[in-house]
């Protein structure tokens, strides 16, 4: 039978996630849509013919309605459903953050481990995209000498009215804090946030760009321009420098036209486009897990809690300056 997926929050993640079950994960249904705002659970039922609408994921599994819960709400919603699920000894597919602190991300892990095995995979869906994954690759493989360093340009058009000065940390670099120690095999030992010129097309609340240079324990410097207000499109580029070459993803590709004295190719403006066969591999390979009894095929939530670690040190660093060490505790056997 079809895995029963209730998705909790159907804003624009949510319903994004909603239609790529819909339309493109097999083995799976979204049977239950858990969303209190009446208007968008409306909208994001017409996403998924059949699925029921409840207002707290509690209703849901109440009315034996799932067998498994996406959690797509706003970072600082997911312990409030996560317990619950965990409490139902449910499958959980986690958005990220985990929580959006390591005190809070620590009870759940606590919790999780009172099950038999983990139960949370978390979406750091840049694992699943092709180019991020061949680039862990390379580094794996040698072929271009060692890395030293990595450049990444992670740019938003704009962020919506909630988006707060610290979510810069929190919401936007908790990708690089997942995926570059994941491609270049190491930890994040500290961070540092740097502050350009501000943009004055930035909304007033935010003092962005910001330069967010980490150093990796093997010795791999990374610096990250976070710019949530670059008004052309939705950019996330990545370089990595080798002892004995460059590689470089995230370009521009597709299409290309030269017409009335241009040349162009179009580029993305949502991270739902650019990350879009990303996101399908990271549900797809979930699902499947789920349905072969393993649960997690990908980040667990012990990798939330060191990007949690690292978050709080990357929030510390954009409010007080200079280099904050991030704390390394050792992987419990339960998360191996
Ligand atoms: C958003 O929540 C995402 O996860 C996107 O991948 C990221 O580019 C954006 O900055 C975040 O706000």
């Amino acid at each position: 039978a079809e895995l029963r997926i209730a998705v909790v929050g159907a804003g624009k993640m949510g319903a994004d996630h909603i239609k790529r079950i819909t339309e493109r994960v097999a083995g799976a249904r979204v049977s239950a849509i858990v969303e209190p705002d009446a208007g968008r659970a409306e909208d994001a039922a017409r996403l998924a013919p059949g699925a029921r609408r409840f207002g707290g994921l509690a209703e849901a599994i109440e009315a034996d309605a799932l067998d498994a819960v996406l959690i797509a709400t706003p970072g600082q919603f997911h312990a409030p459903v996560l317990k619950p699920a965990l409490e139902a000894r449910l499958p959980i597919l986690c958005e990220k953050p985990l929580t959006q602190d390591s005190a809070s991300s620590l009870e759940i892990l606590e919790l999780e481990q009172r099950l038999d095995r983990p139960h949370i995979q978390l979406g750091f869906m840049r694992r699943f995209d092709a180019e991020y994954a061949a680039l862990r690759e390379l580094v794996a493989s040698g072929e271009s000498g060692e890395l030293l360093m990595v450049r990444a340009l992670h740019r938003n058009p704009s962020v919506p009215e909630s988006y707060t000065n610290d979510m810069l940390i929190t919401d936007s670099v908790v990708h690089e804090f997942d995926v570059v120690p994941w491609l270049a095999g190491s930890p994040v030992v500290s961070v540092e946030v740097k502050h350009p010129r501000r943009n004055s097309l930035a909304p007033e609340r935010l003092s962005e760009p910001i330069l967010v240079i980490m150093e990796l324990e093997n010795g791999v410097l990374v610096d990250v321009e976070m710019n949530v207000s670059v008004q052309f499109g939705y950019q996330v580029a990545t370089e990595a420098v080798f002892e004995r070459g460059i590689a470089r993803i995230g370009q521009p590709s597709g299409l290309q036209r030269w017409d009335a004295g241009y040349f162009r190719v179009k580029d993305h403006e949502s991270f739902t486009t650019r990350f879009a066969a990303a996101y399908d591999a990271q549900i797809q390979r979930w699902v499947d897990a789920v349905r072969r009894g393993e649960l997690i095929d990908g980040p667990n939530a012990w990798d939330g809690y060191l990007v949690a670690l690292a978050c709080e040190a990357g929030v510390t660093a954009l409010g007080e300056g200079g280099v904050v060490p991030v704390a390394r505790p050792e992987r419990p056997a339960f998360y191996a």
